[in-house]
């Protein structure tokens, strides 16, 4: 399989998350596609139920597919798989082991996001260790189980404030929301459903970019 490729620089802007069941009727690497052509910049890999063997296969597909497309692939979760897959990057919640042997094993080149759904895991962070976070929920979802209670645009805005690293925020966003989630500063917004499952994800993701205020 390919090299790692250099991809250090990165766009949150739009971040698509995958999801196995929701991406069914059109498939993972079809969605993704369509979805970068509409105006996706990040992908992430989430399936928390596939092997790690069927999620590096996953992974390696999706790398081919998005090769020469400047769009980094992010595995959520599971370091390991990561590093096998050679992907750009790892996701991981407050949960999913250890930021500071994450950074050590993959190294200074792969880009490392964590979520965080309050002050006390924001104050918590190690900066230096990590290239961006997830702040969410923002909305109540049916896409994650048993998140966390949602942040609502005004604790949102508190967090982004409060961030020292660029963020993403994530949970039950959909186009309608993209103004007000551009307004609180974030640098992006991450999504499952709002492209994942719909008819035509391309156009589903364009929408997305047309509202960008910046
Ligand atoms: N983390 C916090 S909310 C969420 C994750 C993975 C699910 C987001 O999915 P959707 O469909 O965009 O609400
Ligand atoms: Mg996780």
């Amino acid at each position: 399989m390919s090299d790692r490729r250099p991809t250090k620089s990165f766009d949150l802007s739009l971040y698509l998350v995958t999801d196995a069941r929701l991406c069914a009727g059109t498939g993972i690497i079809d969605t993704v596609l369509a979805a970068v052509r509409g105006g996706v910049t990040m992908v992430q890999l989430r399936d928390k139920e596939a092997s790690d063997a069927e999620l590096i296969t996953q992974a390696h597909k999706l790398m081919k597919a998005l090769q020469g497309s400047g769009v980094p692939l992010i595995i959520n979760d599971r370091l390991e798989v990561a590093l096998a897959a050679m992907a750009d990057g790892l996701h991981i919640g407050q949960g999913d082991g250890d930021v500071a042997e994450a950074r050590r094993k993959l190294g200074p080149d792969a880009i490392l996001g964590l979520s965080v759904e309050n002050g006390s895991q924001l104050r918590a962070l190690n900066k230096q260790e990590l290239d961006y976070i997830g702040l969410g929920p923002v909305f109540a979802t049916t896409s994650k189980q048993d998140h966390a209670l949602p942040l609502g645009i005004e604790g949102l805005t508190e967090l982004v404030t409060a961030s020292p690293l660029p963020t993403v925020a994530i949970g039950g966003l959909k186009v309608e929301h993209a103004e007000a989630i551009w307004e609180t500063g974030a640098n992006g917004l991450a999504v499952i459903s709002a492209i994942c499952g719909q008819p035509d994800p391309q156009a589903a993701a364009r929408a997305f970019g047309m509202k960008r205020l910046h």
